[in-house]
């Protein structure tokens, strides 16, 4: 099997994996099932020992009334154990639905767990939508291959092999001319698999790239709207949907090209028993009552026949759907706690080092990052400011280790980060993005997403650093407005002022803030800045800023070109060496201000 090679284990060894604790209870099932389809045979059994019953009561001339107590056992029996076969299967069916239930459950828990722990490079490569897929679709299919399919296997083998072995006991010749057709089944699913294969991986594709599709119009239906698309959207969806549908069909369809060879060798076994068994009835090899079991049971060996075809098109279907999971399940993030790792509970200083750092991403073509140096030495201020596309949100990146550096070394308090534990070092750094997302919570729940022991108070102060304070109260529900996706809509200088509090939530020992002002008018700026200038925990701020009334006050200004920092040093400094920096200042303020500044 090919995928022996790309995971650890076998699709089955890792279904057995995630049985865990119900490992017991399955195999009970498979031999629940293995007992009711043996018990299969005993309506024919003893039907054939009536028939002979009443055939010794004609031919030697006994009385039926005699034997009645044989023939009242012999029902009592039949009707029984079927009874008892009704009571396996029933629990037999709760069994594997407990089973399958159990391991789905461990499963996805254990994706999402995955997912949660994987790296920024990850989050790039996969799409939403795929993910959601493979936790849904494909979970299921996994499912239902624990529930129906493996069973189905159980079912059919032992029906098929209990008959066989019942018809040699009763008479191996016409055992053997009835079996002889069997092989050509194998030949033909065998064939069939090669052929269903690569439909069923191809129509998880296209089920994968249409929830793909629906996800990104759903949630980037703004865009739509906003350009006129929705006929597009929806023709564009229609097309994909139509098909899905036509893959799906055209997979169903496979098997009917396989399935009147299949049917006709099942329904020439009838056909064959008559003939044979006749002349050997005829020539008194075998009597009425084998000749009434064989022909009760014969269906015990087609339909098992019959089902193949279904049986594997399903496992042909777990085995894509498998796949896709297990390339999740067996995944491992790259950025890591390295093993030596050292766990640093208390606050940092908050001292930031770049140290010749330079950057790549594995899917560009540039490097992004050249040879950055500089130091935010704790409670400093520093400001990244640069043309869009130079590296600022890469460079602050590294801090929390999202990324690691090609060449270089970032360091916090002097150690290099990749040797603080994960947990400890982000833990530390208040990190406002550049796009904000905000949760389907109430605004309290927001801000107080990273440090939930929060008080209301507390909440409130957080929200007067950012400048939020007011337009919260202006709510009629306070900081008890939902707000994300389901909830209110928020202006995005607003969403950006409830991210920087909860950035500051946490009283990191580093801010950083990528451009979390840009959408905020100059006065409330203003009133962060004041606000950032006097935090009541100490903190170093590393503040990407586009405007020159941010950068100003900051102990360091950082001019980032083309990934290189092309000026470093206080707004004076930099006004008076009149580079780009300076440049930058008389586009923003004008002339007279900057002689005045
Ligand atoms: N880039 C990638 N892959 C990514 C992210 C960015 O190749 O996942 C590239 C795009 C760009 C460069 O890296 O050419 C720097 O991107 P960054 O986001 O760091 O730029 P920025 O300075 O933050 O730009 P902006 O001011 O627009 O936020
Ligand atoms: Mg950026």
């Amino acid at each position: 099997m090919d995928m022996k090679q790309l995971y650890p284990k076998s699709r089955l060894g890792w279904l057995w994996e995630n049985m865990e604790g119900k490992r017991g209870l399955f195999i009970f099932a498979l031999f629940g099932t293995a007992l009711y389809n043996v018990l299969q045979l005993v309506v024919p059994h003893f039907s054939g020992k009536l028939v002979k019953l009443f055939q010794r009561v004609e031919s030697e001339g006994l009385s039926l009334t005699e034997n009645a107590d044989t023939f009242y056992r012999l029902i009592f029996l039949m009707v029984g154990l079927t009874l008892f076969r009704v009571i396996v299967v029933y629990l037999d069916c709760m069994a594997y639905e407990r089973v399958s239930q159990g391991a789905l459950f461990r499963i996805r828990n254990f994706l999402y767990d995955k997912i949660q722990r994987q790296d920024m490079k990850f989050y790039s490569t996969y799409r939403t939508g795929d993910l959601m897929t493979r936790v849904t679709g494909d979970l299921d299919a996994v499912r239902h291959n624990i529930a129906w399919v493996i069973r189905c296997i159980v079912e059919s083998l032992t029906l098929y092999l209990s008959a066989a072995v019942y018809f040699f006991t009763i008479d191996w010749l016409l055992a053997l001319c009835v079996l002889s057709l069997s092989p050509f089944i194998f030949l033909i699913v065998f064939r069939f698999r090669r052929k269903v294969a690569p439909m069923h991986k191809a129509l998880r594709e296209k089920l994968a790239g249409m929830n793909t599709d629906a996800q990104e119009n759903i949630s980037g239906n703004r865009v739509v709207k906003a350009f006129a698309r929705e006929e597009y959207e929806k023709e564009h969806f229609d097309k994909t949907n139509r098909d899905y549908r036509d893959t799906n069909i055209r997979t169903q369809k496979v098997w009917l090209k396989f399935f009147p060879f299949v049917e006709f060798i099942a329904n020439a076994l009838p056909v064959i028993l008559l003939l044979v068994g006749g002349m050997f009835i005829i020539g008194g090899r075998i009597d009425m009552g084998d000749y009434v079991a064989f022909s009760l049971l014969i269906w015990a060996i087609a339909n098992p026949m019959r089902m193949m075809g279904n049986i594997m098109n399903e496992f042909q279907r777990f085995s894509a759907a498998s796949d896709k999971i297990m390339e999740i399940y067996y995944s491992e993030a790259e950025i890591v706690d390295h093993p030596d790792a050292i766990a640093h509970p208390q606050r940092f200083e908050g001292r930031v080092e770049f140290d010749h750092v330079s950057f790549q991403y594995e899917d560009g073509k540039l490097p992004v990052l050249r040879d950055i140096t500089f130091t935010a030495e704790p409670g400093e201020t520093v400001a990244i400011i640069g043309e869009t596309g130079c590296g600022k949100t890469s460079l602050i990146q590294m801090i929390p280790r999202f990324y690691e550096p090609n060449s270089g070394s970032v360091r916090v308090d002097g150690i290099p980060v990749e040797n603080y534990k994960l947990t400890d070092l982000r833990k530390n750094i208040g990190l406002a993005t550049q796009d904000v997302l905000l949760y389907s919570d109430t605004i309290e729940g927001n801000i107080s997403y990273g440090a939930m022991a929060l008080t209301a108070e507390e909440v409130e102060k957080y929200a007067r650093y950012s400048a939020a304070s007011d337009f919260i109260h202006r709510m009629p529900e306070g900081y008890d407005t939902i707000v994300g996706e389901r909830g209110v809509g928020l202006s995005g200088g607003q969403k950006q002022r409830i991210s920087l509090a909860r950035a500051l939530a946490i009283k990191p020992s580093i801010l950083i803030l990528d451009d979390t002002t840009s959408a905020v008018d100059m006065e409330t700026e203003k009133q962060i800045q004041h606000s950032l200038r006097n935090l009541d925990f100490p903190c170093t701020k590393i503040i990407i800023a586009q405007r020159i009334s941010t950068t100003k006050f900051c102990d360091k200004i950082l001019v980032l070109k083309d990934g290189r920092i092309l000026e470093s040093g206080n707004h004076r400094e930099l006004v008076a060496a009149g580079g780009y920096y300076a440049e930058l200042v008389k586009l923003q303020l004008g002339e007279s201000l900057v002689s005045a500044s």
